[in-house]
């Protein structure tokens, strides 16, 4: 769906499962948050807060009316539902209220659509808005425009209908096939770094992480108050004083009820996470509900089965909230960072924090290299710190401290055994 103009649009939320009054209104808080940045101006709201849901249009009829009035009223285009609605429910929907509907899933793709940069993070979204689409093309609005290659609003006849379904498909094994190149060219890229010790940025959309990244490696990344500002993974060397290369590595951000299609789709850029070493699992904790992003964080890190990974809670933003307030967190947390990105405040800390964590994970050892091994002997400089270096008859031998992972690349060379 084009959401490019500036148009009014509606919320609709349900109370599921009983869920508390105050959790939908923070859900549609944020899916406002989400509509704003896909260019809407939200003219109203309705809450559906219980009653079963109904199969058929997923709100109660007497709110369908409700929803229409309001739309009528405060001429919106769309109503924007915060669940997952049934391609049917969909159709029903659009046909009763007679304007565009789409869940927070779609608008979450649209946004994406509108946000990749990379050919890869444009091949993953193209790829997941076609999976979300293909059951839900209908003659109401077919979304598939050959000429544009894209994807707009457009009526079209059942036999149409069917050419565009089969294009669609076609679409998406094309684009599953330019993934996994992708994905191949990725996997070389990253077995290049693999002697690297690497921290990932994780965390809930907008919480800063570009804004750390930047800090840590004096890049210009894109940061802005927006969701989904990075698509792209991205990866980098952290600037420090003293000790061995650290990679540091900035990741798209998580949000609540993420489209399946779309996770599974930013499978490679995720797999940045799993290939990390260390996770900076960043929390914005000048937001209300900061709570919520450390247990949707924890959440989204168990599906990614990267919980076991050495990790840390770092709550940023802490220039926008009182001291007390950061102290009182800071005791219940033990063991945090406490940073401001933006400002800069306990940062220096955070790279000490960092640089001895990879310390903690390195091993001493003890190698008699052959004088002709002189690269390895450069190896071990490189990645570990030499302790000391004496030439004996048999060759050099060296005491060296390198992480355990990386001992690897000795074992390789014959040089130590397992
Ligand atoms: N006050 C304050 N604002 C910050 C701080 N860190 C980041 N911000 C602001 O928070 C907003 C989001 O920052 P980003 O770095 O883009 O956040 P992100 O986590 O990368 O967001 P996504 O890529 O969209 O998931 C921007 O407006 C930043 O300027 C901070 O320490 N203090
Ligand atoms: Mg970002």
């Amino acid at each position: 769906m084009d959401t490019t103009k500036k148009n009014n649009a509606i919320l609709a939320g349900v109370s599921i499962n009983r869920r508390p009054a105050w959790e939908i209104e923070d859900s549609l808080e944020e899916l406002a948050g989400l509509a704003k940045t896909a260019g809407y101006s939200i003219t109203g709201k309705v809450i559906q807060a219980k009653g079963r849901i109904n199969p058929r249009s997923f709100i109660g009829e007497g709110k369908v009316e409700e929803l229409l009035s309001l739309k009528t009223g405060s001429n919106a285009c769309l109503v924007i539902f915060d669940d997952d609605l049934s391609p049917a429910q969909c159709r029903n929907l659009e046909n009763a209220l007679n304007c565009a509907v789409v869940d927070r899933c779609g608008l979450i793709l649209d946004i994406f659509n509108r946000h990749a940069r990379s050919r890869e993070a444009k091949t993953q979204v193209q790829l997941a808005r076609l999976e979300y689409l293909l059951p839900r093309l209908t003659g109401r609005w077919s979304h598939l425009s050959r000429q544009r290659g894209g994807i707009g609003l457009r009526e079209v006849g059942e036999k149409q209908l069917e050419i565009d379904r089969r294009i669609v498909r076609q679409e998406i094994y094309r684009l599953r096939d330019k993934l996994k190149a992708i994905d191949k060219e990725r996997h070389i890229q990253r077995k290049a770094r693999d002697e690297i010790f690497k921290a990932a940025i994780v965390g809930y959309t907008n919480v800063g992480k570009s804004t750390l990244m930047n800090r840590l490696t004096m890049s210009n990344l894109f940061v802005e108050d927006r969701l989904f500002a990075t698509l792209d993974a991205c990866t980098r060397t952290l600037k420090k004083a003293r000790g061995k290369k650290i990679l540091i590595t900035d990741t798209v951000g998580f949000i609540d009820k993420l489209p399946h299609s779309l996770v599974a789709s930013f499978k490679a850029t995720l797999d940045e996470v799993r290939m990390a070493d260390f996770l900076i699992k960043m929390i914005d904790v000048s937001h209300p509900r900061f709570e919520a992003q450390m247990a949707s964080t924890q959440r989204v890190i168990g599906e990614l089965g990267v919980m076991d990974k050495p990790n840390l809670w770092v709550f940023n933003k802490v220039d926008r909230v009182p001291g007390a307030i950061v102290e009182n967190i800071a005791a219940r947390f033990p063991g945090s960072s406490f940073i401001s990105a933006a400002k800069g405040n306990g940062c220096e800390e955070l790279v000490r924090t960092i640089t001895s964590i990879q310390e903690e994970r390195m091993v001493e050892r003890e190698l008699v290299l052959d004088y002709r091994e002189n690269s390895l002997l450069q190896q071990i400089r490189r990645h570990g710190h030499i302790l000391s270096e004496k030439y004996t008859e048999n060759g050099i031998r060296v005491l060296f401290r390198m992480e355990g992972k990386r001992l690897g690349l000795l074992k390789k060379a014959g040089c130590l055994s397992a």
